[in-house]
């Protein structure tokens, strides 16, 4: 019985395969998290969902930014839209979209004496680790009470900063972009959403640099993916990152809790 942590998949079907024959995944015993962006940009988006379905009961998934991209096309109804079109052409698109929209953006793992908090792009040092459950509750009925609302308002990068009294709109897209799609912040704790190489850029901290902050304790851990330039190095022991950018070409990474054992496939 052992839980896997996947990174960004991005509609790599083939790869997710070979991954899941590697590591012997077992439904009736096993348990897989995706770590977000389950679909785009790959040529399986369709089938990396029809896997989830299937194997729901032992499958679990934190929202990435691609896949709340996604929703949004389904719930406002296009029918085109690249790599994503076969989903929404399928016979039945709100299959997916009901599947997808009851996914957190935040998940804590507690196994064993160890706790996982995992969530797309991370978990900001403004918010604790409780904070961002309560967020993440927050959002996520949100979404699903006014799914149009949330995803109609959620491209932008502004608001910046974190402030308690932020509301609707703004609130929800300020959470949304924290944890799908953070890379950097200042040193002032504004998000930087524009810069997305490994490089160090002047005024800028990768967010798990002071993230480390959060972890108190050395059994806990957070699992992020979302960075494919720093394939998965963050030189932080507690902070495990996913995206090896298999869709680009590099590897589909899993991680196994019980003894952080990484699997990886390379792309096909
Ligand atoms: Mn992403």
């Amino acid at each position: 019985m052992s839980t896997y942590v996947i990174g960004d998949v991005q509609g790599c079907y083939k790869e997710l395969k070979k991954l899941v024959k590697k590591i012997n995944f077992n439904p009736s015993e096993d348990r897989l998290v995706f770590a977000g962006d389950l679909v785009n940009r790959g040529p399986g988006s369709k089938e990396v969902l029809d896997f989830c379905i299937k194997h729901s009961k032992s499958v679990d998934a934190v929202l990435g930014n691609h896949d709340l991209y996604l929703l949004s096309l389904i719930q406002s109804n296009q029918k085109k839209a690249k790599t994503l079109t076969p989903i929404l052409t399928s016979k039945n698109p709100s299959k997916y979209f009901k599947w997808l929209i009851r996914k957190p953006l935040v998940l804590k793992i507690k196994k064993n004496d160890e706790i996982f908090w995992i969530s797309h792009a991370g978990i900001p040092y403004f918010w604790s680790f409780e904070k961002a459950l309560e967020l993440n509750k927050e959002l996520s009925k949100n979404l699903r009470e006014n799914p149009s609302f949330v995803l109609s308002n959620m491209w932008g990068d502004r608001p910046i900063k974190w402030n308690e009294k932020l509301t609707n709109e703004k609130r929800f897209r300020f959470i949304i972009n924290c944890f799908t799609r953070m890379r950097y912040l200042d040193t002032k704790g504004n998000l930087n959403l524009k810069v997305k190489d490994a490089k160090l850029t002047k005024g800028l901290v990768p967010w798990f640099v002071k993230s480390n902050e959060l972890i108190k304790n050395p059994n806990e851990y957070i699992i992020f993916g979302h960075w494919a330039a720093l394939n998965g190095k963050t030189k932080i022991a507690n902070i495990i990152g996913l995206d090896t950018g298999c869709v680009w070409g590099g590897k589909l990474t899993a991680v196994r809790l019980e003894d952080k054992k990484i699997f990886s496939v390379k792309r096909l």
